[in-house]
C-alpha cells in the first residue's frame, strides 16, 4: 500500500488523522509574523513571539473581546491562510480523488482561566448545511500538547453520522457556541478520547462528524490553532 492509501484507510476508520511534519517552518513563520502585525495594529501593542501570551491573556481578562475578535477576523481572511489552502486543496484532491474548495477558516484560541473560546463536545457537521466537509488544524508558536487544551476527539465516532439532537450551548453573548449532542454521555461510553497532541509542522485532518472537543489549558501560554475548512467542490459549478 503507497502513502496516501495508508493515511486515507487510517482516516476511514478513526475519523482523523495527524500528518507529521506536513508544513514547514517558513510557513509556520509567516503565519506568526501575520499574526503579530495584525494583533499589534489592533491592540495597540507592540506584540511578538516573547509577549504574545502576555497581550492576548491581559486582554482577556480586560474584557477586550471586541478588539480580540477584529484581530481574529482581520487574520483568517489574511495571505497565510490564502496561501496553505493550496497546500491542502492540492493533498485532499490527490487523498480523496475528489475538489474541494475553501468553506471557512477559524482559529482556537485557548487560554488559562477562559471558557469563553472553548468548545464543548460537538461535531462539524452540526454548524452547515453542506455534507462531506474536511478539517484541517495546525498549531503556531507553541505545540498543541494536553497541558495547553489540545483538542481532544472520540476516535471512530464519526461512524455515528450526523447528530441530530444537539443543544445549542453559548455561555455568553461573546462566547463561542457549542452544538452538543444531546447523547453525549451515552456515546462517551463508547468511543475512547484521544488528544491531538501536536509538534509545530503537524497538521491535524478531521471529519465532520468526528465528536471533538477543546480541553483546559493549564500553561501560562496561549494555544493558537488555525483551522482551514473545505467542502466539496463540484467542477460543472459555474460561480
Ligand atoms: O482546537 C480546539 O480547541 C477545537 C477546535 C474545533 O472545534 C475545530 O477545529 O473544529
Ligand atoms: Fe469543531
Amino acid at each position: 500500500m503507497n502513502k496516501l492509501n495508508i493515511i486515507l484507510k487510517k482516516y476511514e476508520k478513526d475519523g482523523f488523522i495527524i500528518l507529521k511534519n506536513f508544513i514547514t517552518k517558513k510557513e509556520i513563520d509567516v503565519f506568526e509574523k501575520k499574526l503579530f502585525e495584525i494583533y499589534s495594529n489592533n491592540l495597540k501593542a507592540y506584540v511578538n513571539k516573547k509577549n504574545v501570551h502576555k497581550v492576548i491573556i491581559s486582554s482577556e481578562k480586560n474584557k477586550l473581546y471586541d478588539q480580540l475578535y477584529l484581530c481574529y477576523n482581520k487574520y483568517i481572511i489574511s495571505r497565510p491562510y490564502k496561501n496553505i489552502q493550496k497546500k491542502f486543496l492540492l493533498f485532499s484532491k490527490k487523498l480523496f480523488k475528489k475538489n474541494y474548495k475553501y468553506l471557512k477558516a477559524g482559529m482556537a484560541i485557548g487560554i488559562r482561566n477562559s471558557s469563553r473560546t472553548a468548545y464543548d463536545w460537538h461535531q462539524e457537521k452540526s454548524y452547515y448545511n453542506i455534507k462531506n466537509t474536511i478539517h484541517f488544524q495546525f498549531p503556531i508558536i507553541s505545540p498543541a500538547t494536553k497541558n495547553n487544551g489540545t483538542m481532544s476527539v472520540l476516535a471512530s465516532s464519526h461512524n455515528l453520522g450526523e447528530i441530530k439532537k444537539t443543544k445549542n450551548i453559548k455561555k455568553s453573548k461573546k462566547s463561542i457556541n457549542t452544538l452538543k449532542p444531546n447523547n453525549i454521555n451515552q456515546i462517551k461510553k463508547n468511543y475512547k478520547e484521544k488528544f491531538i497532541k501536536m509538534k509545530l509542522g503537524d497538521v491535524c485532518m478531521f471529519n465532520e462528524n468526528i465528536i471533538h472537543k477543546t480541553n483546559k489549558n493549564y500553561s501560562k501560554n496561549v494555544r493558537l490553532v488555525p483551522i482551514i475548512r473545505f467542502k466539496p467542490s463540484n467542477k460543472w459549478e459555474v460561480f
